[in-house]
């Protein structure tokens, strides 16, 4: 056994039925050993058996620690922005309106197709470096914007080697469902049977963790989301789902029969959809960045999702048209001001239960058997994540073990 141990510091377990608010430990200790945490608790419990293996000790130099922040939805790979779109917007136009004339997610699936695979790289780069300056170990990256089997190809291919030699872990998933392509033009199901081709031949290439969906009036119906569910089913993949983001399509409740990891947005989620994820354990993964960038007035039902106690994650949904964001701490200020989360709620959302909306049960917590995957940060109490917009008080990250 060979152990570092980190002392002088707080540490934010966000462990679930802990006695303190936060899973909160005063004057703690934390053992790591090959990446893995073998032991987290009051400095002056330490066994004396670790304290005897020690290679090295930190000195956290009074910092709180918290696990390392999970990004659990994010668009990340894509080409081009939406500048021009959003200057439309300001003048009056609506999302919805620009997408049904053809811009929106289409003008992006435009640039993403021009782009190559190196330009997509360079330029998605830049804003995983963003999430990453701000504590992020793991993220969850969907394809969406190529639509076709080659660009649906390249779009997961850079985000599989982003995380190559970056130190996070990055899930893919394949949102082909998410728009029709320009050649599809009013042969929607056509274009789902196109979707159903393409996953199977990308899953045996091994770029594909998840599937997910865009279930709305603009996107697809509950009865093509299902067809792409059942083939996911059919390869033994998980899905997740864009539901009830603009409209109460009824989403939520076909995600929940197909047991769905997580059901993201729902600001018109209905009570029968929240029952339906309670029973099913799926993580509502609320996004107040396209909440707040579309300007939208219909919150998520918080308050229905607490009272049915259905976990609740946080997310940047890092997109061009609806959430240009790189910022996972300004969503935490964001889900608290906007949609009236306690600050321990939305730092849970963003480690504990990003964790189970992306099916890791090795990480989202500091506790013995987890990765190592943890952050410093320069505050006195963990409300302060939450509570300074604009901030970044991250002192060091720690993933799998190593300061990076
Ligand atoms: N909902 C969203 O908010 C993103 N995708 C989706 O299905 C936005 C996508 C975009 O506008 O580019
Ligand atoms: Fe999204």
């Amino acid at each position: 056994m060979t152990v570092q141990l980190w002392t002088h510091c707080r540490i934010a377990t966000l462990q679930a039925g802990h006695s303190a608010p936060y899973g909160l430990i005063e004057n703690a200790a934390l053992a790591v050993d090959s990446g893995q945490i073998v032991w987290v608790g009051p400095r002056s419990e330490l066994p004396a058996e670790l304290a005897a293996c020690k290679t090295r000790e930190h000195d956290a130099g009074g910092a709180l620690i918290t696990p390392g922040l999970i990004d659990c939805h994010t668009h990340l790979v894509y080409g081009g922005d939406r500048a021009q779109e959003f200057e439309l917007r300001l003048q009056g136009t609506s999302y919805e309106d620009i997408a049904r004339a053809g811009g929106g997610i289409a003008s992006t699936v435009l640039a993403t197709r021009a782009a190559s695979e190196e330009e997509l790289g360079a330029q998605s780069l830049k804003r995983l470096q963003a999430l990453l300056s701000e504590g992020v170990t793991s993220l969850e990256i969907k394809s969406g914007y190529g639509l076709s089997l080659a660009h649906e190809r390249k779009t997961l291919r850079v985000a599989r080697s982003l995380a190559g030699n970056q130190p996070v872990e990055v899930c893919t998933t394949f949102l082909g469902a998410h728009a029709l392509p320009p050649e599809f033009a009013g042969r929607q199901d056509a274009y789902v049977d196109e979707v159903l081709r393409m996953l199977p031949l990308l899953h045996a290439e091994g770029l594909v963790d998840a599937v997910d969906a865009f279930c709305e009036r603009i996107a697809f119906s509950v009865a093509q989301t299902e067809r792409v569910f059942q083939a996911a089913q059919a390869l033994g993949l998980p899905v997740k789902l864009h539901a009830e983001q603009l409209s109460d399509s009824g989403g939520a409740e076909l995600a929940a029969r197909y047991g769905a990891l997580s059901c993201d947005h729902l600001e018109w989620l209905s009570e029968q959809g929240a029952v339906a994820m309670a029973k099913a354990g799926s993580v509502a993964v609320l996004l107040p960045g396209a909440f707040y960038f579309l300007r939208e007035t219909k919150l998520p039902p918080v308050a229905m999702l607490r009272s049915h106690q259905v976990a609740m994650a946080i997310s940047t949904d890092c997109n061009p048209g609806s959430s240009p964001c790189t910022s996972l701490l300004l969503m935490l200020n964001m889900a608290c001001t906007l949609f009236r989360l306690t600050p321990e709620e939305a730092l849970a959302g963003v480690t504990r239960h990003a964790a189970t909306a992306l099916g890791f049960s090795d990480r989202g917590v500091i506790a013995a058997g987890k990765r190592a995957d943890f952050v410093l940060w320069d505050v006195a109490h963990p409300a302060q994540l939450a509570y300074a917009f604009g901030a970044n008080p991250r002192l060091k990250t720690v993933f799998k073990g190593e300061v990076v």
